[in-house]
């Protein structure tokens, strides 16, 4: 029966997914579909040795096989290309953009269990599909739905921690210090303390991410409410999906607003292991710090300009072009605007990329939104031109390696259409999403034993000696 069921979804889903382009990295998902039906703990159980085993292998066979060559542009230059990092849950290529477990983000809109038939994928699905690298049913996705909303119960000193700081802080600043009291409740934290083995350490791991990933969202709607509805606090609604009830805890009960929510969440959740927020929470959770300290590190990295304050610095900068020409400025003075940007040493928010080389798929689907849904938005259309007029600009500039728009460029704009125009806290939204690439990594961390991150370091000293050797030779 289970062996049935497995076989008529494959087929079905082979079938769905059969019309896209490129499937390679698909296979593996395939492959992995054939299991039986379970909650998602036991799930993982029953793949964690399975590639324990696949991890040891190649590190026997293939330990000492070489990935490239290091150069000093590469040490200098933040690592740029340099691969040394094992991140399971997604794999960004830099010209088609992230795969999810094998999936892009059109595949994943296809085949992940939706509200609303057509509608945007589930952030769960997206969650089960992260941390298994399968394609779970509606089913499983309500299940999981209800366990995270039995888990986001959030204790009242963490509310008081965030009121210890004045309404004025940042609102990342604010969520990051809720995300470390919740810290308190760390079962790794207490289980080490205990004496666990390390073979079990993923147990305590999975408790404490998925609490964490049912409680973000609370504990980033207080903040909210705090600074901007004058603390009037909406509780959680058990009965809804995890984007939906965020939204509704928001305060934005628009079924738009719940649909944005919910593709919102799913294509900010995980971007491969590199980029500063989720390198970072692999760096603290690589010393065995649970998973609350290392997500709390992972945001403080995500609240720079460079990386997820991007989505801010972005609806700000579009508010100022607004401000100065008005909504309906030319393609010429809006190149204009950007030079003027550009030469006051400042960058233009929501363009460029670290690997990515073409027009991010978060762009392009958040665009389509847009498309469907309020195509008349006149923030939306100025976006629209800003695609025509920044590329070529960058690339008359000279230096930057991706002239093209990534995630940041087109989020404001929708979530301002729907009533959130508070640009300040646009990245706790980005920090809320992030929790589920995260927390999933960091549980295949501890369930596959990763080593504490710890790469070398050298100095300009000795970069100089070791270069003048190496031409001598
Ligand atoms: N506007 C102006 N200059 C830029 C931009 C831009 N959008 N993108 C790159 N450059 C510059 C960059 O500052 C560097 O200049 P310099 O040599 O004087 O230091 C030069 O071009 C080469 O940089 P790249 O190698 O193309 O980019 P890098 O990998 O160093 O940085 C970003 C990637 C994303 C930090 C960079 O493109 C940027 O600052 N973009 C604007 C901020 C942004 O949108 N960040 C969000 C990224 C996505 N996210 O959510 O994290
Ligand atoms: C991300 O989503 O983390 C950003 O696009 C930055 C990155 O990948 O480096």
């Amino acid at each position: 029966m289970v062996f049935f069921r497995s076989v008529t979804a494959l087929t079905r889903l082979r079938s769905r997914v059969g019309q896209q382009s490129s499937l390679s990295n698909s296979v593996r998902w395939i492959q992995m579909q054939c299991s039986t039906d379970m909650d998602l703990k036991s799930q993982l159980q029953e793949l964690i040795p399975e590639q324990q085993d696949r991890l040891k292998k190649l590190k026997s066979e293939h330990g000492k096989v070489q990935l490239g060559n290091i150069t000093v542009d590469m040490v200098i230059g933040g690592m740029r290309g340099m691969t040394g990092l094992l991140w399971e849950t997604s794999l960004l290529d830099p010209e088609e953009g992230i795969r999810f477990r094998g999936l892009s983000i059109p595949e994943c809109q296809k085949v992940l269990p939706a509200a609303q038939s057509g509608g945007e994928p589930l952030p769960e699905g997206l969650l089960w599909l992260l941390l298994t690298g399968k394609v779970p049913s509606k089913e499983q996705v309500e299940a999981l739905s209800k366990d995270l909303a039995n888990r986001a119960a959030v204790p009242d000193y963490v509310y008081n921690a965030i009121d210890a700081l004045p309404s004025t802080a940042h609102p990342m600043t604010q969520f990051a210090s809720g995300v470390m009291a919740l810290q308190v409740q760390s079962e790794f934290q207490k289980a080490y303390e205990n004496g666990i083995h390390k073979s079990k350490f993923w147990e305590p791991t999975y408790e404490d991410c998925l609490n964490l990933i049912a409680r973000v969202p609370v504990v980033a709607a207080y903040v909210y409410r705090r600074m901007y509805k004058n603390g009037d606090s909406i509780p959680s609604d058990k009965s809804l999906d995890y984007g939906a009830n965020f939204s509704h805890m928001l305060g934005f009960d628009d079924d738009k607003m719940k649909e944005l929510m919910r593709l919102y969440i799913t294509i900010h959740s995980d971007h491969e292991g590199g980029n500063v927020s989720a390198h970072t929470g692999h760096l603290v959770g690589s010393a065995l710090s649970d998973p609350y300290l290392s997500f709390a590190a992972a945001l403080n990295g995500l609240a720079g300009p460079l990386h997820g304050l991007a989505n801010q610095e972005v609806l700000l900068w579009i508010k100022s072009v607004v401000e100065e020409c008005g909504e309906n400025i030319s393609k010429d003075q809006l190149k204009e605007y950007v030079w003027k940007t550009l030469n006051s040493g400042k960058v233009v928010p929501g363009y460029g990329h670290g690997v990515l080389r073409k027009t991010d798929p978060r762009y392009v689907c958040q665009r389509e939104f847009a498309l469907k849904h309020l195509p008349n938005d006149p923030l939306f259309q100025l976006v629209s031109k800003l695609y025509e007029v920044v590329p070529p600009v960058l690339t008359e500039l000279g230096k930057v390696k991706n002239p093209w728009p990534n995630v940041d460029a087109h989020s404001g704009v929708l979530l301002n259409h729907y009533g959130l125009t508070e640009a300040r806290y646009y990245t706790v939204l980005f920090g809320v999403s992030r929790s589920l690439g995260i927390c999933s990594q960091l549980i295949w961390d501890r369930a596959l034993g990763l080593a504490l991150e710890r790469p070398k370091s050298v100095t300009m000293d000795w970069l100089d000696a070791f270069c003048k050797k190496a031409s001598s030779a």
